[in-house]
């Protein structure tokens, strides 16, 4: 399609229309700044308008996993559900884009291509794929960190018979498996918890398994009325005390050595973890679990002990038996029956690291070993994550370089917030941010108040750039890196560490340092006049 031609421009253009999205944009109209939005969805969500796969839900409590910014809303919205369904959360996005009126900023349908900056005229150029073209003065990404989905890396997809789905893409009205015979491909959180649902409609069902997760009973529940009606009580309380917790998720957290305690005593504590439902139960309980391999071993060995007790096939509850990586290294998963899912009759598991995938063929799937065929397949393969969304963008900076070209060892950026070179830049829980590692919506609220913090402070003090110090943004880099040295998780082939797209550079991408110590840092760079960010004035357009 032809460009069309420019429209006025505006103060800020944000990209995407989930979780961060919208409540950037609420927050940027209430400056008084001009402001349009681009989403690549036909409507509002975000990550939770994609993934509606069967079994799609959170694996933060509901109560937690909402917005905290204005009271009244919080008081409003009732969840059914402890851990609330994909189209429970979609509702209550939809519900935050009515409230604050805020699709009419919002241009639906429409993917930003390419963001590039003008220096001389302090301002970003965007291009979208409908032919859209608009000039901004800052541009924020909002685009999540798990929306840029993985292609599966399997030969002869395309000539496969029947249809396909992917969980990252599922249709909007469903899908009917009744009858079918279905083979699904990856076994991370999208994998394990759309399993057993898709159990309950298929014919039968075959599960391509290359890596196993450790996996935890999610314990999902009606919310009781009267739990919520107390927890509302105090829901200012609560949410203070989310913001001391590392991941930003309340749990209790204990301080002494895995290895310091009875083994009785520790399993006690483990079987408690198991009972709560709460995947960051586990690691929290002894802080080295996270950092000594052999108090990690006594967790991992727990949950393995937790497989072998449920699935009742000797072969196959080995066959789903996380080794060779450390327990939580992998994103940990909370599932509602996916080992129990194993034990039926209709059920089977491949193990791709004995027989792995040769290719899809007209009729399933071939492996070293055999043919399975199939009526439909489900991949549930994942993300290029945290640096795809923003790399898929066509950012190009100062002197037309690419943010490709700038992160091609993996991404540098200070705090996750901005990156040397991209002038007036911000990328919500960008990399380097604790984003994935902590309760998203918890890190996608504070990134929102800081940057629409610092938009306020750059007009009240006439700046017209803002951009990172190359010194800060080393040693923000180092720093990430150091922290995540500290800890087991490098240790893992993960999506943190960009191991499941082949070719991205091994880089641990989440700050792990914690929701509180990041948080505070960040404040004490604004308070300090945005320290080791360089402001200036002298590009102020005419
Ligand atoms: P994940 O966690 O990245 O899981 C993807 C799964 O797909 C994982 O088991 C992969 O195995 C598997 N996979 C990927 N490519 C292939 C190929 N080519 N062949 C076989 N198996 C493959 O993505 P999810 O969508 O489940 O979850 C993403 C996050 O969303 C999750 O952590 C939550 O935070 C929400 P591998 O482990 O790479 O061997």
């Amino acid at each position: 399609m032809p460009p069309t031609a420019d429209r006025e421009p505006v103060d800020v253009v944000i990209v995407g229309a989930g979780l961060a999205g919208l409540y950037m944009l609420h927050r940027v109209r209430g400056l008084g700044l001009t402001v349009r939005v681009f989403e690549a969805g036909d409507d509002v969500g975000g990550t939770w308008y994609w993934n509606r796969y069967p079994g799609a839900r959170c694996d933060v409590p509901s109560l937690e996993y909402s917005y905290s910014f204005d009271p009244e809303l919080e008081q409003e919205w009732e969840w059914s559900e402890r851990y609330a369904t994909q189209p429970e959360i979609l509702r209550y996005i939809e519900h935050v884009a009515d409230r604050y009126d805020l699709r009419r900023d919002i241009t639906f349908g429409t993917r930003v291509v390419s963001a590039v900056r003008d220096d001389e005229a302090n301002s970003w150029r965007i291009a979208t794929d409908t032919g859209e073209q608009v000039a901004c003065t800052w541009l924020v990404t909002a685009a999540g960190c798990l929306s840029a989905p993985k292609p599966p890396e399997i030969p002869g997809v395309e000539t496969f018979a029947g249809p396909i789905w992917s969980t990252s893409n599922w249709p909007a009205d469903g899908v009917d498996l009744t009858g079918l015979r279905v083979g699904v491909v990856g076994t991370g959180s999208s994998g394990i918890q759309s399993i057993p649902v898709i159990a309950e409609q298929a014919a039968s069902l075959t599960v391509f398994q290359r890596t196993p997760n450790y996996s935890l009973p999610a314990r999902n529940a009606p919310l009781d009325p009267e739990y919520q009606r107390e927890w509302k009580a105090r829901y200012r309380e609560h949410r203070a005390a989310v913001l001391q917790m590392r991941t930003g998720i309340l749990i209790e957290r204990g301080t002494q050595s895995a290895l310091a305690v009875d083994p009785d005593e520790r399993t006690r504590r483990f079987e408690h973890c198991w009972d709560t439902g709460l995947f960051a139960c586990i690691p929290a309980s002894y802080p080295d679990i996270t950092t000594d391999l052999a108090a990690n071993e006594t967790a991992a060995e727990f949950v393995r002990a937790k497989i072998r007790a449920t699935v009742r096939d000797p072969e196959v509850a080995e066959a789903l038996t996380p080794r060779g990586y450390p327990f939580g290294t992998k994103r940990i998963c909370l599932d509602s029956g996916y080992y129990e899912t194993f034990n039926r009759d209709t059920v089977s598991l491949v193990d791709l690291r004995r027989t792995p995938i040769v290719e899809v063929t007209p009729r399933g799937i071939r492996t070293t070993e055999a043919e399975h065929e199939f009526d439909a397949l489900v991949f549930a393969t994942g993300f290029d994550a945290v640096t795809g969304p923003l790399l898929r963008m066509g950012i190009r900076g100062r002197d037309g370089v690419d943010l490709r070209e700038r992160w091609a060892d993996g991404p540098r950026s200070y705090l996750g917030l901005q990156v040397a070179g991209f002038p007036n830049l911000f990328t919500i829980t960008g990399p380097g941010s604790p984003s994935v590692v902590s309760n998203v919506i918890v890190s996608i609220e504070q990134h929102v108040d800081w940057i629409a913090e610092c938009l306020r402070y750059l007009r009240e003090h006439d700046i017209a750039t803002i951009e990172p110090d190359l010194d800060a943004e080393d040693a923000w880099v180092q720093h990430v890196h150091d922290v995540a040295a500290l800890t087991l998780y490098p240790q893992a082939p993960s999506w943190f560490v960009g191991a499941n797209v082949p070719g991205k550079p091994r880089v641990f991408m989440p700050y792990l340092g914690g929701v509180p110590a990041y948080r505070q840092r960040c404040a004490e760079v604004a308070a300090a006049g945005y320290n080791g960010f360089r402001l200036d004035r002298r590009t102020v357009p005419a």
